[in-house]
């Protein structure tokens, strides 16, 4: 592999990929050799197409310019917290204009916490001096009220008097009465203008109150109107407050990563804010993917000091969840975040306590088992104190505003800063972890890239060693019971065969032998006794020549059905085998993939239908020994002719029956003999089908083993695209 610059990584990969697949594509003269390479390139092949697609996505989320941290955990982990606490404090651009425009904002509305006050100290003295202003008006009104009764009654005790005094008063002086006013009647008079007086006055006195309070009220809208206005600013400050990327306890507070860039002592890094993985995730899974691709150092954040918990039936726990996410990765860091809600939580001068110093360590064997040599550690801080501490750029009133004066009367900024560990912890980031960024920018890039290959080898290997070799030793194993078997009918069809024909000899023997005694029992002469002999024997011979091929296809036919069912039986087993073997999930993209294997390629039971018929037309042949066996008759008995007729009838039978029964004999040898022969010539005929057939019941398990062995080149050669990718990543 050529890799003269690492940004073509990627591409050589694929490249490489594709290059095996291809040298999976020649065909094979020989059938299941080629159906065999078109399954393991089947199985190759969508390998390759899964390999294909994280490649591709890699490739398009690969940075090479910029470290990129990404801050990867649980919901509400604090991840954002820390990262906002980090911008704070390595005054990151965007936080930097924020910031002023806060400060601005602020400056020119006076929000500040003591111009706010003032405001609404404000409202509340208006409102009290309208109030005092309206109880003042009550009073005077009241006052007013009170003074006329006063007067009003004083009148009319008087008008009592002068109508007492009339009423009472002779005729004249009531005359005289009536040009002179009476004491009372004057005071009474008096009484009325000063009651006019004082109402006229009485009314002009609450005018004047009633003016002053109405004006209050007016202040009193006014001010309230300040304050108002003051909210709405203090809406628009808010935006630009410190804090704006964290959570309010809600999960799933980040759902879009946030990329943040830094240039600390020269040095360029992000840290991206990836959505958390506990939550609804479902929404966020791309995101998360796509921002954990683009790192090149990852902080797992948890808010808890255990190992993270494996996940039960079916459900991904997070452990899994962070192997199957930060495999790849090439430095991984946990982040313990310490939750602090209040001072306390940091009186003590170390933060992490010796209960939870062995939480940690457990969390680290967990997660250096999951993760191998690129898990690097854990790292403890409380991150929620440490940016209270800092955020100077918080509204006023606000929850925040009002922890961070909790936290800031506890301790000075600079031990809550230590307490908390925020100090160590921006030095470790801003200072260690991303110096000699290119060189571990190159190393991560190509530890992805071997990671999606040993992938790929990985799955390789498990295919091989859970379906492919199991299964072809399984199908191997069958055929070799079903060859077993085959063989066990094969000799039982020969024993069956030679009695079959034993038999017919002895029965042409007795028959043969029992019907010439006849003859020879009615006393005839030598020339009677040779015709008949010929005669009985040619019966014989027609007698086995009807009763022969029966018999022998009769035990052909047993052969060929016991046969049938034997591999009737492994075509079964074979069918279930592939069924539950043949039938592969591939994983990934939970698409499952079919291994296309005939069992019954070459075999051929009506082949050997054909063959049993051919060997029965040879093995029941009898004419020829027949002939063979009439034709010796002759012979013999014309040897013994000569001396014959000198002796007694009984003598000459007793010598028939001598004759008859050595012409027998020799006619049973050669008969037996030719039994053997016609056999003998009937097995070539049968034999190479049965071999066929036995070779054909192998065939899915070497095709099985075939696929096998083409993958297991394939993947040696992916071996060696992970060891080049090592040996150029290491330089
Ligand atoms: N009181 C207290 N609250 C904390 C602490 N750490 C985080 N929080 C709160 O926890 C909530 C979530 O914090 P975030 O930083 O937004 O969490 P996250 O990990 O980014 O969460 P997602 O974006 O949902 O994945 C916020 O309301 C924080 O104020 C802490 O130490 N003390
Ligand atoms: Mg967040």
């Amino acid at each position: 592999m050529d890799l003269s610059s690492p940004q073509h990584i990627y591409a050589m990969v694929s490249a490489e990929v594709e290059a095996i697949l291809r040298g999976l594509k020649h065909g094979s003269s020989d059938q299941n050799v080629s159906e065999a390479i078109g399954n393991a390139r089947d199985v190759f092949d969508k390998l390759a197409r899964e390999l294909g697609a994280d490649i591709a996505s890699l490739q398009k989320n690969a940075k090479w310019e910029v470290f990129e941290i990404a801050f990867y955990g649980e919901t509400n982990a604090g991840k954002s917290t820390i990262i906002e606490m980090l911008r704070i404090m390595l005054d990151e651009e965007g936080r930097r204009s924020n910031r002023q425009q806060f400060k601005q904002l602020q400056s020119e509305f006076n929000l500040t916490e003591e111009g706010i006050a003032a405001m609404q100290d404000r409202v509340e003295q208006c409102k009290m001096q309208a109030a005092e202003l309206q109880a003042k008006y009550d009073k005077v009104l009241a006052a007013a009220r009170q003074h006329s009764q006063q007067l009003r009654a004083q009148i009319e005790v008087l008008g009592q008097q002068v109508a007492q005094i009339k009423a009472a008063a002779p005729f004249w002086q009531r005359f005289i009465y009536l040009f002179k006013q009476l004491p009372a009647q004057k005071q009474a008079r008096e009484l009325e203008q000063a009651l006019n007086d004082s109402e006229v006055q009485a009314a002009g006195s609450a005018a004047l109150v009633k003016q002053a309070c109405a004006e209050a009220q007016q202040q009193t809208a006014a001010a309230e109107d300040a304050l108002a206005r003051s909210e709405g600013q203090l809406k628009q400050l808010e935006q630009h407050a410190d804090g704006e990327i964290i959570g309010d306890g809600r999960s799933d507070n980040t759902r879009i990563t946030g990329r943040y860039e830094f240039t600390v002592a020269g040095q360029r890094f992000a840290l991206l804010d990836v959505p958390g993985i506990e939550g609804s995730e479902q929404q966020v899974n791309d995101e998360i993917s796509h921002a954990v691709e683009a790192a090149h150092a990852v902080f797992y954040v948890t808010a808890s000091a255990s190992a993270p918990q494996k996940g039960d039936d079916g459900r991904m726990g997070t452990l899994e969840k962070i192997k199957s996410h930060l495999g790849a990765q090439s430095e991984v860091w946990t982040i313990y975040n310490k939750r602090a809600t209040n001072p306390a939580v940091l009186a003590k001068t170390v933060l992490v306590s010796k209960d939870e110093k062995d939480s940690l360590a457990a969390l680290d064997a967990t997660m250096q088992a999951a993760l191998g040599e690129h898990y690097c550690g854990h790292l403890a801080i409380s991150a929620y104190p440490a940016f209270l501490g800092v955020a100077e750029c918080l509204v006023p009133g606000s929850t925040k505003a009002n922890s961070r004066a909790k936290f800031l009367d506890a301790f000075p900024l600079e031990t809550l800063l230590d307490r908390s560990s925020a100090s160590a912890f921006r030095t470790k980031v801003a200072s260690e972890l991303v110096s000699n960024s290119e060189a571990k920018i190159v190393r991560s890039n190509f530890n992805k890239a071997r990671q999606v290959v040993v992938t790929v080898d990985d799955k390789l290997t498990a295919l091989r060693k859970e379906t492919f070799k199991p299964l072809a030793k399984r199908l191997h194993t069958d055929a070799v019971d079903a060859e077993k078997q085959v063989d066990l009918a094969m000799s039982a069809l020969k024993s069956r065969a030679q009695a079959i024909g034993e038999d017919a000899v002895d029965r042409f023997v007795t028959v043969t032998r029992e019907r010439i005694y006849a003859q020879i029992d009615k006393d005839i002469g030598n020339d009677d006794f040779k015709e008949a002999l010929e005669r009985c024997l040619r019966q014989g011979q027609e007698d086995l020549e009807k009763e022969m091929p029966k018999l022998m296809q009769g035990a052909l036919e047993k052969f060929q059905s016991e046969i049938a069912e034997v591999i009737e039986r492994f075509k079964e087993h074979a069918s279930e085998l592939l069924e539950a073997y043949g039938s592969i999930d591939m994983g990934g993209l939970g698409e499952r993939f079919e291994l296309k294997i005939k069992i019954d390629n070459g075999i051929n039971i009506p082949g050997l239908v054909g063959a049993v018929a051919g060997a029965a037309i040879l093995l029941t042949n009898p004419a020829g020994w027949a002939l063979l066996a009439v034709g010796a008759v002759t012979a013999i008995v014309g040897l013994a002719k000569a001396v014959w007729g000198a002796f007694s009838s009984s003598y000459r039978m007793s010598q028939q029956r001598k004759a008859a029964n050595e012409n027998l004999n020799r006619i049973e040898d050669s008969l037996r003999e030719s039994v053997r022969k016609g056999l003998a010539a009937g097995w070539p005929q049968l034999e190479p089908k049965v071999e066929a057939l036995m070779a054909a019941v192998q065939v899915p398990a070497e095709q099985v083993r075939q696929i096998d062995t083409i993958l297991g080149s394939a993947q040696k050669q992916l071996k060696t695209i992970i060891k080049t990718i090592e040996k150029t990543g290491a330089k």
